[in-house]
């Protein structure tokens, strides 16, 4: 049908009369039924990213930031806080010395951690430390705080499922009466229990995220570095592995799926598209990003934003080792994931 034929006088008086009762007619179609989103893509440049970091250390201390974190907003979502439709992102620093004190709410968080030894993140009554290239999980309503009792200061990524929360009208958050939580598992409990491809033998799972608290770097490497010389390169992808949770083989949390992919020097990787909003981190290398056709020349901890099916490609000049997270998991449980290699 054409547009013309639903703007008849008498389909026009009927629009605006039902308005009223706060009505409108479907064959408007005023929403779209296309994938992608409104979200552009954007990269943040760590050159750009870092200065402001160091200035916002200057300027507020965690005891009245709670969190001294710098928060990337997607251009299109001024005044979200969110970097894609279902995504945020945060730029968290720490200096030595410093404590940010102990919440916790329902959205998720992950870590991904960019610069800087000696923070710790606790847990639940557990702490690790946070080494570059880590990958971190803070599930639903625990407990959380972080403190840096190094020598330097420490930056790190934080993902958040917070528009998840938003949608569904379902935030809380509540702050812990001391500003640091007691401990009551002592450091790698977690990796021991459940990070060796073991779990414990009555383990049923108690909340839906990964019950491993920290992914190493080391590790992740080794295993993307074996997999790139056994196997052929992924024509999209390179070399890429998704965080896995133990307890079931899903994912680390029920709404964002997290990933580490290695691609070559020289790479020149083909178009590819999925319905997923990404977040990219970049730990090491350097490269160019084509994203809906617009690119972007990147460098280590980069950021950048893919949103839903806007075709990606990467093409590197030295080896590249990238993290990036999505909505993927809650696009699975939902059914509606789509992808294609193009
Ligand atoms: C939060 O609790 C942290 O615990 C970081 O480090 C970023 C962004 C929004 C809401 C809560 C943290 C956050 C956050």
């Amino acid at each position: 049908m054409s547009h013309d034929a639903t703007q008849t006088p008498e389909l026009v008086a009927f629009s605006k009369d039902i308005k009223a009762l706060d009505l409108n007619p479907l064959w408007e179609r005023t929403v779209s039924q296309q994938p992608g989103s409104a979200c552009q893509a954007k990269l943040w440049s760590w050159a750009d990213l870092k200065p402001q970091l160091m200035k916002a250390c200057e300027l507020i201390g965690t005891k009245l930031a709670e969190r001294r974190v710098l928060m990337l907003e997607n251009p299109t979502m001024r005044g979200s806080s969110f970097i894609a439709n279902t995504l945020f992102t945060g730029l968290q620093i720490i200096l030595p010395g410093e404590v940010a004190a102990a919440h916790r709410h329902t959205p998720n968080a992950l870590r991904f951690v960019v610069e800087g030894k000696g923070a710790y993140t606790a847990v639940a009554g557990e702490r690790a430390m946070m080494q570059p290239g880590d990958f971190l999980v803070t599930p639903n309503w625990s407990w959380h705080d972080h403190g840096n009792i190094g020598n330097e200061p420490v930056v790190w990524m934080d993902g958040l499922d917070s528009a998840f929360t938003k949608f569904f009208g379902a935030t809380f958050r509540e702050d812990y009466p001391e500003d640091v939580q007691p401990l009551y598992r002592s450091e790698g409990d977690s990796t021991a229990a459940f990070g060796s491809a073991l779990l414990p033998v009555d383990y049923k799972a108690e909340t839906h995220a990964s019950p491993i608290l920290r992914y190493p770097y080391e590790r992740t490497c080794e295993a993307l570095r074996h997999l790139y010389k056994s196997q052929p390169l992924h024509a999209a992808h390179g070399v890429k592995l998704r965080y896995a949770n133990p307890a079931d083989g899903k994912y680390p949390f029920p709404t964002m799926a997290a990933f580490m992919q290695f691609m070559p020097k020289g790479f020149d990787g083909k178009k590819y598209r999925s319905t997923e909003n990404i977040v990219f981190n970049v730990a090491e290398g350097t490269g160019t990003v084509t994203i809906k056709g617009q690119s972007f020349a990147f460098g280590p901890h980069d950021i950048f934003v893919a949103p839903s099916w806007c075709e990606i490609s990467f093409k590197t000049n030295e080896d590249c080792t990238i993290f990036s997270y999505s909505d993927r998991a809650a696009q699975d449980a939902m059914g509606f994931f789509r992808d294609e290699v193009l």
